[in-house]
This record gives C-alpha cells, structure tokens and sequence, in this order.
C-alpha cells in the first residue's frame, strides 16, 4: 500500500480508482506502465493488467455521450440524457431568465484562467423578498467528477421545472448554485485528458500543470498532511492561497452570503460520503453534531429509496486529510451553519465515468438525500421574516 501511495500522484500518474481489502485497482499512464510492472515485481507485490489501452472505453463513452447528446437543441437540455460542455451549461443557464423571469437569476462572477465565463444561478420563488437565508451548492471544483455538474443541473431542473412537488424548499430560502467552478479542467476533460483533475493554470515549475482548487482555499491552507506543495502531485496546493482566478470566485461567491449561508454543499464524486468539516485537524467545529444529524438524514432518506449506503463523518475521520478544502473554508471564513462534501456514487471503469445510462439512477436518487437535507436544514434554522 505505501509503495502505491508513494507512487500516486507522481511521474507515472498512478490513479487508485477502486479498493477494498484484498486489491486495488489503479490507472496508469502508458509512459510509466512497465516501469510500474517492474517495480512490482521487484516487491513481490501481486498484480494483474485488466485493461491494456483504456482509449477505446473513453472514445466509446464520448460517442454515446454525443449520440444521446444530438437529440437536443440548446439552450434546451435534458440533463438525464448526456454530459454537458461548460459552453452548453453556461448556454442553458443564460436561457433561465427568459424562461423564469421573476424566479431565476444569473451573475457572472468572473472568469476563470482561460477565460471561460464563471455563472451562477440564483432560484427563488418569485415572492420578492429579500435576503432570505441561502443554500449555496457549487459543482465540478474537480474536472474529472462528471457527475457532479449533472447533479447540479438536475437540482435545478427540479427547482425551476417541478415547481409543484418543490415550492417548498424555496419558501424561506434562496437558492445559489454554481454547476461549474473549474471551468478550464472541465473542458479539457471532454477534449484531451479524461482523468483530469485540477485546474490547467501553469505552475513555476513548468513540467506540471495546474493546481487542486480544493487545496487552495485561505483556511489552514498548506498542511502537509492534507496537500502537496509539488506542482505535479494531484491534490497541489498552489504557490499561495488563492492564486487560482477560480477558487478566488468560489470564495467571493461564500462570502456574499456569509451572515446568511445555513447550507453549502459541494458536489463532488465519488465514493458515497457525506463529508463534514474539519479536513485539516482531527477535532470538530462546534456544530458538528447538528451537521452529523443532516447528513444522516440524507443518507436514511437514501437508504430508505434506492438501499444506497452513505457513509456521515468529519472528512479528517471517514476519508482522509485535507487542507485548504472549500467546505473548511465555507465553515470557518464564510460562517456556513452546515459545510458538506457529498461525493456521489461511482460509475463507469474508473469511478468518475458512468454511462450516460446511468445518469438518471444517480442523480434521482441523489436528490432524494439533497431534498431530505435541505427540508432538515430549513427546519432547523428558520427563516428570520424580518428580513424585508
Ligand atoms: O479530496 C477532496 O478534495 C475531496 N474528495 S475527492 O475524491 N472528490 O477529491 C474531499 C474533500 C472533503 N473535504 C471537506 N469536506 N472538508
Ligand atoms: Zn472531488
């Protein structure tokens, strides 16, 4: 296990995608797939090639993903039937006004390094009223976590198009949804590297590219334990707390809301985890236990639908550390009253590709937990109807 966790991350690219106790499976790139043989070999580690050349399984899901995807005309989308461009979410999201005057928002928040335009959605009821308290939901900080931007926009679609069933959720409380933070990973995802993770802003170092957004928040950023200050490790922190444009947006974007952000929420995939501040030290922030309480009232609600398990703890406890994450930062900085991590089932060979079949089983059923959340939020942190 050290000798592969020593590996990770570094020159061969080496992507654990699946464990339990009597294996792994891990992703390498072509360059360092024999060196890695060899080494294992030199080890007495033993081990299996199940897939020689993965391409034909990423260019068999792209041409399903463009098939299904060919049944639409934007700005419309169904959301349920493909996986979406930045350029064809922000097309969709421009759309939502027109439709919904009086209830859907859009602001752009900035760009990021390429230049991509950085959107984000605010959905009300239309009642007019202003400064209600916010659940704020961002996706796709990681490029690779398909999954992820299709759960934001189906909880949009929920929120906007099956106004009936869920008037509710928005009586009280605003909306804020921003389906995609890295905008830059998640583009080059669909056009040249599948498994992509961090942003595509050069580093000093000019061998390696881009920076962990989920490293690079201000809060007790640059642990050791919980990143890495190599600019070709994975979970990269950055030379300096946001000096990525994209996680300086995230942050400007919490911190609009502090005062009145009872729930942020980060779509992220995969692994089926409800993940709690803190990331970076073993204690708990005071409220921990009112969070454990939502989280667990998402995974009953789950369990209860479809028998999918989820598993509620500390991040620090349940996975592993992490330091300059944005939910640290949403908790400590922005004041969230309940910060998550959920990190949607995997899919597909490596966990972060499911078939475009499989879309509406996952989000479905990932709402079912989002919805049961959000209800548990809204009754236990009322609205204040003072604000006018
Ligand atoms: O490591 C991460 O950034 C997240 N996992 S992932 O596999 N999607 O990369 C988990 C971060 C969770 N952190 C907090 N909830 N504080
Ligand atoms: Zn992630």
């Amino acid at each position: 296990m050290q000798i592969l966790l020593n590996l990770a991350n570094k020159q061969w690219e080496l992507l654990p995608t699946w464990r339990n106790e009597s294996g792994i499976k891990a992703l390498v790139s072509s360059q360092g797939s024999g060196e890695l043989v060899k080494l294992l070999a030199e080890h007495h580690i033993e081990h299996q090639l199940l897939i020689d050349d993965l391409s034909p399984f990423v260019r068999a899901q792209r041409a399903e993903n463009l098939r299904s995807k060919s049944r639409y005309q934007l700005p419309y989308i169904d959301v349920l039937g493909g996986f979406y461009t930045h350029e064809e979410i922000n097309t969709y999201l421009d759309s939502l006004p027109e439709r919904y005057p009086k209830r859907a928002q859009i602001r752009h928040m900035g760009w990021s390094y390429e230049r991509r335009a950085l959107k984000v959605l605010t959905i009300s009821n239309g009642d007019g009223r202003r400064n209600k308290p916010v659940i704020l939901i961002d996706g796709t900080v990681h490029a690779r976590e398909w999954i992820s931007p299709s759960m934001a926009l189906y909880i949009i679609q929920q929120l906007l198009d099956n106004d009936a069933e869920n008037m509710e959720l928005l009586e009280d409380y605003d909306w804020v949804i921003m389906p995609v933070v890295n905008a830059d990973g998640y583009e080059y995802t669909h056009t040249d590297s599948r498994y992509w993770r961090k942003t595509r802003k050069p580093n000093d170092n000019i061998e390696c590219i881009g920076t962990d957004l989920n490293r690079n928040f201000a809060h007790e950023w640059g642990h050791e334990a919980g990143s890495s200050s190599d600019s070709c490790n994975e979970t990269y922190r950055g030379a300096r707390p946001f000096d990525q444009p994209e996680s300086q947006v995230l942050r400007d974007l919490l911190l609009s809301y502090s005062g009145r952000l009872s729930w942020y929420l980060s779509l992220h995939s995969y692994g089926n985890y409800f993940l709690l501040p803190w990331g970076y030290t073993r204690d708990f922030p005071d409220n921990y236990y009112d969070m454990l309480d939502v989280a667990t009232t998402g995974a009953m609600a789950i369990v209860h639908a479809t028998n999918g398990i989820y598993t509620a703890g500390s991040t620090y406890h349940v996975l592993y550390a992490t330091s300059g994450d944005s939910a640290d930062y949403a908790k400590a900085v922005a004041n969230a009253t309940v910060a998550m991590t959920m990190e949607l089932p995997a899919g597909g060979f490596s966990g972060f590709d499911p078939w475009v079949s499989h879309i509406e089983g996952i989000v479905t059923e990932s709402w079912v937990g989002v919805r049961a959340m959000a209800n548990d939020v809204i009754r236990r942190y009322p609205s204040n109807h003072d604000h006018k």
